[in-house]
C-alpha cells in the first residue's frame, strides 16, 4: 500500500524498517537517545549522535539516508533534535477516526484537564486493591497505579502521569499492529470503559 510519494518521504521509509523490526522500535530508539542525552547533560541530539544511535541500536541507514531522515525531523532546522520531536515524527500515523477515540478517551480520563493523566484520576478505571504485590503488601496502592501507568510513558522519562504526547504514542503502536477498526476501538473500551 505504498504511494510513491511514501518511497520518497525518507521519514517513512525510517520508520517502515523500524517497525519492520518490531513496533517497539521507534519507542526503543528514543530510549537510547535518551539516555546518550543523559550522560552527555545535553538536552538535544546532533547529527552524529542521532547517526551512533542509529548504529547502536543496528538498524542499517546509509548516512545520506541519514542525513536525510535527520534533516526531515529537525523541522526548526536548528541542526539539533528533541527526543519528543524524534518519537513524535516516527510515531506510525493513525487514522483520524482512531486518533479522535484516542483524544477522547484521554480527555475523558483526564478529569482535572490539566493535560496530564494522574495516579488519582486512573483510580477511577484500574482497581489497585486487586494487584497481587498490594495483596501480599509488597507494594503501595499509589505503586501500583504508577506502574499501570507507565506502560503509557515514554521509556526514560516517566515521571508517573501521562501527557497526551505519551497517550498518542502509546495508540499510534496499539494501532499500527491492529488492523481492524472495530478491534482498536474495543481496546480502548476494554481498558477505560468508554
Ligand atoms: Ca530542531
Ligand atoms: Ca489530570
Ligand atoms: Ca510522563
Amino acid at each position: 500500500r505504498l504511494t510513491p510519494a511514501c518511497i520518497m518521504d525518507p521519514v517513512a521509509q525510517f520508520r517502515d524498517k523500524l517497525i519492520a523490526r518490531d513496533y517497539g522500535s521507534i519507542i526503543e530508539l528514543g530510549r537510547i537517545f535518551r539516555r546518550m542525552a543523559n550522560e552527555d547533560h545535553r538536552p538535544n541530539m546532533s547529527l552524529e549522535d542521532f547517526e551512533s544511535g542509529i548504529a547502536e541500536y543496528a538498524v542499517t541507514l546509509e548516512k545520506d539516508e541519514a542525513e536525510a531522515v535527520f534533516k526531515a525531523i529537525d523541522k526548526d532546522g536548528s541542526g539539533t533534535l528533541d527526543i519528543n520531536e524524534f518519537i513524535k515524527a516516527l510515531r506510525p500515523p493513525m487514522p483520524k477516526e482512531r486518533e479522535d477515540a484516542v483524544l477522547q478517551a484521554f480527555q475523558a480520563i483526564d478529569q482535572s484537564g490539566d493535560g496530564e493523566i494522574s495516579t488519582e484520576e486512573v483510580r477511577k478505571y484500574y482497581n489497585p486493591k486487586m494487584h497481587p504485590m498490594v495483596r501480599r503488601k509488597k507494594w503501595t496502592e499509589e505503586r501500583a497505579l504508577e506502574v499501570f501507568l507507565k506502560v503509557f510513558e515514554t521509556p526514560g522519562d516517566k515521571d508517573g502521569k501521562v501527557t497526551l504526547d505519551e497517550f498518542i504514542n502509546f495508540y499510534c503502536n496499539v494501532s499500527a499492529s491492529t488492523e481492524d477498526d472495530e478491534d482498536f476501538f474495543q481496546i480502548i473500551k476494554n481498558v477505560w470503559k468508554i
